[in-house]
């Protein structure tokens, strides 16, 4: 039956889904050369006898050709493609048991025509080096195309999403690098999204079967390769972002030592806001701008959780003394904000928000001084809050000690001695101008341009008038 070569036929697989196929040829091929002859293993699905052909390396295949299951065509391709020594015996049982042997390496066009009964194709007078590389550059070209509407639908995606403006504004250095990292899983969403997505479509549209294939098609499964990459190209990508998250996260929550104490009491349903460096409490959370706030926050009563959207940093408040918790925020945007409660707290927590004014310095002041005037009815008292507020107090003593600048103690009223040599009685007028211009007069004994010139941009006329009121009381 069959025409071997001198060559001693070792490994033979039989490709077919029929069981009693396969079980026939077993019992012939013993019958006619002996158990033992050959090696023989059975493939019954298309994806198997691909994938043995190239691992298990058999000497001759043995392809069911009434199987509609056996694509020849996909078959044919990749029965081809090397030049180890392979035969393939083709068994029709529907054609009364007509059985064609091919050898790969002397394989013809016009045998491969035969073989694939397609007389008509425009392809015929092709060779098999010209259809083999026809069906590589056909594969090449799809993945290009693939590849560049990819880029072009994710390019387009990532601009909606950007575009459509999902996050609010960002109103503070941590909702900059919060971002940062929003910005990156986006863009790896878009693409992810396309790549599945386009690659679905264009096969759909460009693999459609023919009108009339009822073939079950080319399929393969176990690709090792394909499996290696799609594992450790993600792996790479999980680790990267583990890494950005935690750089940013630092960032995040970067400790700056000037940063003003702000403390958050929450409670069912209200938020209190409390500025002990200016002894005063508020309802509505203002910040100057550019100046990191560090709120401490501790709850009245349940769990709440503080939460401005454009600072997009969040923290949970909890009952207990021992449970204060700190979330540290640098505004940079001036403007109108709300807080939320990110934590359902009861009947009203959707209501429980407050007013959140990034303002500037200048402003800020203001605010505070008109709180500081109603709270507290002593000018001089007063005067001793701005002091500790803005900073006077890391250069000036108020016991007479001497620091980076001159001690308030006891210097209204006293003949101070000038850079010049010149002395000036330490009137009001002399404080205020010394507060306001500090270069005007320079007290001798001191360094001159130590002290900050921007106080008159800074201090309210009241604050300065308070300020000289505390300063006069010292003595
Ligand atoms: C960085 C340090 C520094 C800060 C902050 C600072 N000063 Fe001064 N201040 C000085 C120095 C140094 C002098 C002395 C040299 C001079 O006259 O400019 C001075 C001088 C003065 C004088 C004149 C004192 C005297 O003995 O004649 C007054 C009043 C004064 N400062 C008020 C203030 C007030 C009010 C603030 C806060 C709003 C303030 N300073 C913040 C360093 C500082
Ligand atoms: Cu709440």
């Amino acid at each position: 039956m069959v025409k071997t070569n001198s060559r001693t036929v070792k490994r033979v697989l039989i490709a077919s889904a029929n069981p009693l196929f396969a079980k026939g040829l077993e019992k012939i091929y013993g019958d006619k050369w002996g158990k033992g002859a050959a090696e023989l293993s059975l493939a019954n699905s298309m994806g198997d006898t691909l994938s043995r052909l190239e691992s298990w390396k058999p000497d001759l295949v043995i392809v069911d050709y009434d199987d509609r299951a056996i694509h020849r065509e996909e078959f044919l391709t990749h029965f081809i493609v090397s030049n180890r020594p392979m035969q393939v015996m083709l068994v029709s049982l529907q054609a009364s048991g007509e059985v064609v042997v091919y050898d790969r390496r002397t394989m013809t066009p016009a045998q491969a025509e035969d073989w694939l009964n397609l007389p008509e194709q425009p392809t015929a007078q092709t060779s098999i080096t010209e259809r083999r590389e026809k069906h590589m550059k056909g594969s090449v070209r799809h993945f290009v195309i693939v590849g560049l509407l990819v880029i072009a639908a994710t390019a387009g995606l990532y601009y909606l999403l950007q575009a459509s403006g999902l996050l609010p504004a960002k109103a503070a250095i941590q909702a900059v690098l919060i971002d940062e990292v929003f910005d990156l899983y986006f863009f790896l969403m878009a693409f992810f999204y396309m790549l599945i997505a386009v690659f679905v479509f264009y096969s759909i549209a460009v693999f459609r079967a023919k009108k009339g294939d009822n073939s079950a098609g080319a399929y393969f499964h176990s690709n090792t390769k394909l499996e290696v990459v799609w594992t450790v190209i993600p792996l790479i990508i999980v680790v990267a972002l583990a890494f950005y998250g935690a750089r940013n996260l630092a960032a995040v929550r970067a400790v700056d030592p000037d940063a003003m104490l702000v403390k958050v009491t929450a409670g069912q349903w209200s938020w209190q806001f409390e500025y002990p460096e200016l002894g005063i409490k508020s309802k509505d959370l203002y910040l100057p701008v550019n100046r990191q706030v560090l709120l401490r926050m501790t709850s009245r009563d349940v769990i709440h959780s503080f939460w401005v959207p454009e600072f997009r940093v969040k923290q949970d408040i909890l009952p207990g003394a021992n449970l204060v918790k700190e979330l540290r925020i640098t505004p940079i945007k001036e403007g109108a904000y709300k807080v939320l409660c990110a934590e359902l707290c009861g009947g009203a927590h959707a209501d429980m928000n407050a007013n959140v004014m990034v303002v500037n310095q200048a402003e800020f002041q203001k605010w505070a001084a008109g709180l500081v005037s109603k709270a507290v009815k002593e000018p001089a008292e007063r005067g001793k809050t701005y002091v500790e507020a803005n900073g006077c107090v890391s250069c000036h003593s108020a016991d007479g000690s001497r620091l980076t600048g001159p001690s308030f103690f006891g210097v209204y009223g006293s003949q101070v001695e000038l850079l010049d040599g010149s002395k000036v009685s330490a009137d009001a007028a002399y404080l205020r101008k010394s507060i306001l211009e500090p270069n005007a007069h320079v007290v001798k004994g001191y360094a001159p341009n130590v002290m900050p010139g921007d106080y008159a941009k800074v201090l309210t006329d009241e604050q300065v008038n308070d300020i000289i009121e505390y300063i006069k009381s010292l003595k």
